[in-house]
């Protein structure tokens, strides 16, 4: 709590002191990656606890227990909180670690590992409003009086965490230099059962029917975001406060027209061609 209004920064980018110290973000650097790791990485915002808790399912083959009964941060803990190394679990199954660190610290570490890597990205527009919202009700990230506030500080690449565009080309380089999954936000809204059943294939785990269905079942939004084990309800108001906004906010994709002026939205599409070029990724604006 008393770290609350603490800023790290580390190779120039800003962290919240509330999850991060030198000494934490030092023990990711070094982390000994194991085969069989699975390492989910994300810019917040992207899909992260909806990938948690795919994984968890994946790996109980649909088995529901784990996924309502264990915190997402206890199965899937971030490699450069604080609480980490106390957290990270050796047993039966691989070790599912998450973190949003951008690939110029983290990806030396995975380059000489045989962990595999899933890099959930999802269309930075509604990564921005999604993002703006958290910032309201996570008290241990910086207040922005209005969302067009946010959204410059976002484009230039100063919000906690760095650059969207840093982060998601850095990573994406990788991809040939470590066992890694690329997947979208959008690919899961679009085709939920076909994203679980090509991450089953690149994990090696393959399910029946039913247990696909399960997981399934209980991936959806409505499900989740009832499931005080990935809601965040748990985590005290004075850190989480979801009366400003819920973490579970809406699930969809291509709020943002409900958020850009036509103006801002131009800025947008002039700043991601300009940071992307080179970059032959897409992304899915909206799903209609
Ligand atoms: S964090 O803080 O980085 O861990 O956040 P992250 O989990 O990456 O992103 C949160 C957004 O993901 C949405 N979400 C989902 N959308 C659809 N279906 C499911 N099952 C799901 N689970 C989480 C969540 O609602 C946040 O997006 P917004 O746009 O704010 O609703």
């Amino acid at each position: 709590m008393e770290r609350m209004s603490v800023t790290e920064v580390c190779a120039g980018i800003q962290l919240p002191g509330h999850l991060h110290t030198p000494e934490s973000l030092q023990y990711a650097q070094d982390f000994h990656f194991k085969e069989g790791d699975v390492v989910i990485v994300t810019y917040p915002k992207s899909g992260t606890t909806w990938m948690q808790e795919i994984l968890t399912l994946i790996y109980s083959q649909g088995d529901t227990e784990i996924a309502m009964t264990v915190p997402n941060w206890e199965r899937a803990p971030w490699l450069e909180h604080i609480y980490f190394k106390d957290t990270l679990k050796e047993g039966e199954g691989p070790r599912i670690i998450t973190t949003h660190l951008p690939s110029n610290i983290l990806a030396p570490a995975l380059q000489n590992s045989k962990a595999k890597v899933i890099y959930v990205a999802r269309n930075p527009k509604d990564v921005a409003v999604s993002f703006y919202y958290f910032h309201k009700m996570a008290k241990f990230l910086p207040d922005f009086n209005t969302f067009s506030e946010f959204l410059d500080v976002f484009l230039e690449g100063k919000v906690h965490y760095g650059s969207w565009f840093d982060h998601v080309k850095g990573w994406y380089r990788q991809k040939n230099n470590m066992d890694f999954f690329y997947i979208t936000y959008e690919d899961l809204q679009k085709d939920l059962r076909r994203s679980i059943k090509k991450l089953c294939g690149f994990l090696g785990c393959p399910m029946y029917t039913e247990e696909v269905d399960k997981v399934e079942c209980h991936c959806r939004f409505p499900e989740m975001s009832q499931n005080v084990m990935v809601n965040y309800m748990l985590i005290p108001k004075e850190i989480m406060n979801h009366d400003q906004s819920k973490f579970m906010r809406k699930g969809i994709v291509g709020d943002w027209k409900q958020h850009m002026t036509p103006e801002q939205s131009d800025a947008f599409d002039k700043t991601f061609q300009e940071k992307m070029s080179g970059c032959n990724l897409q992304f899915l604006w909206n799903l209609d």
